[in-house]
C-alpha cells in the first residue's frame, strides 16, 4: 500500500529461488512483494528458469525481477525483504551461492549508490549475471546504471548461460 503524498523510489528486487518448489516460492514471493508496506508494484518480469552461478552440485534456479515504487528508506526496504526471506524458511549459511528457498536482492534503488556494512547498491552482480539483466531489461528496456551503463547493452552481450523464460502455461 502506497501514501501518494510521498516522493518515491524505483526500486529494482532480483527474487531467486532453487529449494522446495522454486517456480511456488518466486510465486509467492512476487505476491509477497504486492503487500509491502509503503510501496507498490508497478511491474513484474517472466519467470525464468536459470543454471546455477556458484556450486554446480545445486538444483537449478528460478529467478524473476520485479519493480516497485516505494517511500521506504533503503535500509526499510532491506529489512522488510529480509522478512520475506525468513517467513519463506530461508536458513542462511556459510557456503557462499548456495542452494536458497528464497532470495531478494535489492539491485537498484532509484539512482543511489550505496556502501554500507549493510548494502551495497547496486547490487554488485548486477552486471555479470544474466539472470538479473534479461529480466530487468524485460521490464525496464530503458533503464541506466548509476554509473550510465546500459541495461539494454549488457543484457544484450551477456552470454545467456541456458536462460529460459517459462511459457505461462507451465507456470
Ligand atoms: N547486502 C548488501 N547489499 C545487498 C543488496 N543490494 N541486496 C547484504 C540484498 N542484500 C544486500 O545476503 C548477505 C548480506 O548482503 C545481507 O545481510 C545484506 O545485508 P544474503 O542474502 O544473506 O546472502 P547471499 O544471498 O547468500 O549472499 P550473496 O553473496 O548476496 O549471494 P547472491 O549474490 O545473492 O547470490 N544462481 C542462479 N542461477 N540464480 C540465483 O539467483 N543466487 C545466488 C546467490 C547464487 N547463485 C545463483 C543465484
Ligand atoms: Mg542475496
Amino acid at each position: 500500500m502506497l501514501k501518494h503524498s510521498e516522493s518515491l523510489i524505483t526500486a529494482y528486487i532480483g527474487v531467486g529461488s532453487n529449494l522446495s518448489n522454486p517456480i511456488k516460492q518466486v510465486t509467492l514471493a512476487i505476491k509477497a512483494l504486492k503487500t509491502l508496506t509503503d510501496s507498490q508494484v508497478t511491474a513484474v518480469s517472466s519467470i525464468y528458469g536459470s543454471k546455477p552461478m556458484g556450486p554446480q552440485d545445486q538444483p537449478d534456479y528460478v529467478n524473476a525481477v520485479v519493480e516497485l515504487q516505494t517511500s521506504l528508506t533503503p535500509l526499510a526496504l532491506l529489512d522488510a525483504l529480509q522478512t520475506l526471506e525468513n517467513k519463506a524458511g530461508r536458513v542462511r549459511k556459510e557456503n557462499r551461492w548456495g542452494a536458497r528457498i528464497l532470495d531478494l536482492d535489492m539491485l537498484l534503488f532509484g539512482e543511489q549508490v550505496i556502501n554500507n556494512e549493510r548494502l551495497t547498491i547496486p547490487h554488485y552482480g548486477i552486471k555479470s549475471r544474466e539472470f538479473v539483466l534479461l529480466p530487468l531489461h524485460e521490464i525496464a528496456l530503458n533503464l541506466c546504471l548509476p554509473d550510465g551503463d546500459s541495461i539494454a547493452e549488457l543484457a544484450n552481450n551477456i552470454s545467456q548461460n541456458g536462460l529460459q523464460k517459462f511459457s505461462a502455461e507451465i507456470l
